[in-house]
């Protein structure tokens, strides 16, 4: 298996540069590059990283997208002087030549492609180019917004050719829309292409009707094409997840990618003069994160917009950690996506049904400039990622933006040293462990009953359990010191071990838990129960407690052979983790469960994006597949093969449905329709 993380950069793309006076062009600096890479320098992620070099595409290679002409217009740019440079400049919508433009140009496709090499060629498992210029507004035969070669575009055509793909997912974050790309790939079905952007109801730049939610592909690319349009500024942390949950993911699951490449603009990130955007660095590690789950980890994250250049390195440090492996950091701001957002998404869905699987069976209905249409509802940045982020945005101003960002950064901080997992488990299990996994030493008898004296006497009465609560103690202590992040116990009695594990972390402090069940599992009663949110998968209904905001019972038994859990998965059990926010997240697995080891492994993978990492897992079944899978899941290193997509059922469908009504005026990550006041 890859491992490792690749970085691309080369400090000669900074020599293209603007040399005459647009406001509209001089925001695209070379220090855009060089002050992410000094930002990533501090943060000691360089020599984290695989260095690997930058080369020129070749002309070959840049026809695999564009026109000869384009080419030609291009390559006559070198020896230009600047009378010249600004007439050719003059032919395109925001674009500037400088005599080292082309061969800048060329670099950056010559890095995307390097990229995408290291990563086929398993060197490494992920990794990310720093280039400019841009690339995603460029046309098979037009520069556009900053953009001469569109280096994504081109990257994803040269793995079709050279490594016989069938199947690329194209993320483009930036808060523009890739036009260009979406003309090079729309009839394409082998490449699905996302993204997101800000449109005002088409009065943002470029200002074009196909960047709506109704453009979904043309001919044999009907459905890979999707856009979701911002019709609000303001947009934040929240809708940035709520669109990766009801729209991206579910698709990208769907379709199975065996590569993810993102367009990478950070524009869509707080204090962007583009963008106006609210979303917090920190969301980036998230996106990146959940697209890890995909293709088996193997994601090309390629830079594209990004003009607040505190912003932009701080975001840009985020995406490289969690590409490395590192702990997610926790999501600040009130989970609740906006009204704006929510519009879009229900559009989008709608638009898509009828080329999802996952879809059909999802009621979907169109709705139209509601939330421009009526003063009651609330505007996007009513509802920002944090009170202090609104406050700033509501009354722009850069300086202000950077002080937030120095004070907000202090809090968001990464457990060094980084990704630590622990298990308990025999002399000599080490090798079939993944790396950085440690083992533990269990307690013995004498240092678990000074532990336990009295205060957990109600929940363990013999000393046979008692003992067997050895490898509990010893793993959440670790997770709770942080010595390290995230840890597996194999227990005979998994539920008595949750329930001992939640009561010693509300101990410790803890004011939220959540504990995701697996299987039959005997309720134990707790004296904690606001401290704590039970999610409980099994496959018999469980009356128990209904009607309690804080137990939810999830009925659902795995379709035999296929996959049909990731409905579940995103569209309900992280969406509602994610609205409650919690410190640590607890699994456990009993007997009779009724997901299997990828199941199991997507939900702890996923379930990583939360508490800053912090996991317990304890399992009943000492199977070894299992362990060692979830053991992958907990270090990061990528989930197993979801095998071939099987869709829900309509009762399925149904059942999900169900519980969001139920359950989205306590989770508001839940919504992904406007409620029709019925
Ligand atoms: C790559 C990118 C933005 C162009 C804006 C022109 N381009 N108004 O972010
Ligand atoms: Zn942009």
């Amino acid at each position: 298996m890859a491992s490792g993380t690749a970085l691309i950069y080369d400090e000669e793309m900074t020599t293209h540069k603007l040399l005459w006076n647009d406001p509209i062009c001089d925001i695209e600096v070379p220090e855009r590059l060089s002050s992410s890479y000094e930002q990533l320098r501090s943060y000691h992620l360089v020599e984290r990283c695989v260095h690997v070099p930058v080369r020129e595409g070749s002309e070959e290679e840049i026809l695999l997208v564009h026109s000869l002409e384009h080419l030609e217009v291009a390559k006559s740019t070198q020896t230009m002087n600047e009378e010249e440079l600004k007439r050719v400049s003059e032919n395109y919508d925001a674009f500037f030549f400088h005599p080292s433009t082309y061969h800048c140009a060329r670099l950056a496709v010559g890095a995307a492609l390097q990229l995408v090499d290291a990563v086929m060629a398993g060197k490494v498992r992920n990794g990310m180019a720093l280039v400019r210029p841009p690339g995603h507004h460029s046309q098979r035969n037009a520069a556009n917004g900053f953009c001469l070669f569109n280096n994504v575009a081109i990257a994803a055509e040269y793995a079709k050719l050279k490594y016989g793909l069938q199947r690329i997912l194209i993320v483009d974050w930036d808060v523009h829309h890739g036009q260009g790309t979406q003309y090079i790939f729309e009839e394409d079905p082998s490449v699905l292409y996302f993204s997101w952007h800000r449109y005002e109801h088409q009065e943002f730049w470029p200002s074009l009707k196909e960047s709506d939610y109704d453009a979904v592909g043309l001919g044999k690319g009907k459905g890979f094409n999707i856009n979701l349009p911002w019709n609000k500024v303001g947009m934040g942390n929240s809708d940035y997840l709520a669109v990766f949950f009801h729209v991206l993911l579910p698709m990208a699951f769907e379709f199975d990618p065996e590569l993810v490449i993102v367009s990478s603009g950070y524009d869509s990130g707080i204090g962007d003069p583009e963008g106006q955007m609210n979303a917090t660095p920190e969301v980036f590690a998230h996106l990146t994160h959940f697209l890890m789950q995909l293709a088996n980890g193997k994601l090309c994250v390629i830079l594209e917009g990004g003009y607040h250049l505190k912003s932009l390195g701080e975001s840009v440090c985020m995406t490289v950690r969690t590409l490395l492996g590192d702990p997610v950091p926790q999501i600040t701001g009130e989970m609740a996506p906006c009204l704006s957002a929510v519009e879009s998404i229900q559009n989008v869905r709608a638009a898509h049904k009828p080329y999802w699987k996952w879809l059909a069976y999802e009621d979907t209905s169109f709705l139209q400039n509601l939330s421009t249409k009526s003063h009651l509802l609330k505007k996007a940045n009513s509802n920002p990622s944090t009170e202090d982020a609104s406050q700033i945005t509501n009354n722009y101003n850069t300086v202000k933006v950077e002080r937030f960002l120095e004070l907000h950064m202090k809090n968001i901080l990464f457990p060094v040293p980084p990704i630590k997992t622990a298990t308990s488990g025999s002399e000599g299990s080490e090798h079939f462990l993944p790396e950085h996994v440690q083992l533990v030493k269990e307690m013995d008898e004498t240092e678990i009953k000074a532990l336990v004296s009295g205060f957990y006497a109600d929940l363990v009465k013999e000393d046979k359990t008692l003992l067997s609560l050895g490898s509990t103690f010893v793993i959440l202590d670790k997770i709770l010191k942080k010595e390290v992040c995230n840890g597996i116990a194999a227990s005979p009695t998994a539920a008595l071990s949750a329930a001992v594990a939640l009561r010693h972390s509300v101990r410790f402090g803890f004011q939220r838990v959540l504990c995701v069940f697996v299987g039959d599992m005997q309720m134990i009663p707790n004296t904690e129960d606001g401290k704590m949110l039970i999610i409980n998968i099994c496959e018999k209904e469980q009356s128990r407690k209904t009607g309690c905001k804080h137990y939810i019972s999830l009925n659902w038994k795995e379709d035999a052979g296929g996959n049909d859990f990731f409905s579940a998965v995103l569209g309900f059990i992280l969406p509602v983790a994610y609205s409650y926010q919690p410190n640590l997240t607890v699994i456990a697995v009993g007997p009779n469960r009724s997901l299997g080891i990828s199941g199991i492994s997507l939900l702890v993978a996923l379930l990583r994006g939360l508490a800053e990492s912090r996991v317990f897992v304890v399992i009943e079944d000492t199977e070894i597949n299992l362990m060692q899978s979830v053991a992958k899941a907990l270090v990061g290193a990528s989930t197993p093969p979801f095998g071939i997509y099987v869709p829900p059922t309509q009762e399925k469908v149904n059942k999900i449905k169900a519980l969001r009504d139920q359950f989205q005026q306590e989770w508001k990550m839940l919504q992904s329709s406007v409620n029709d006041g019925t």
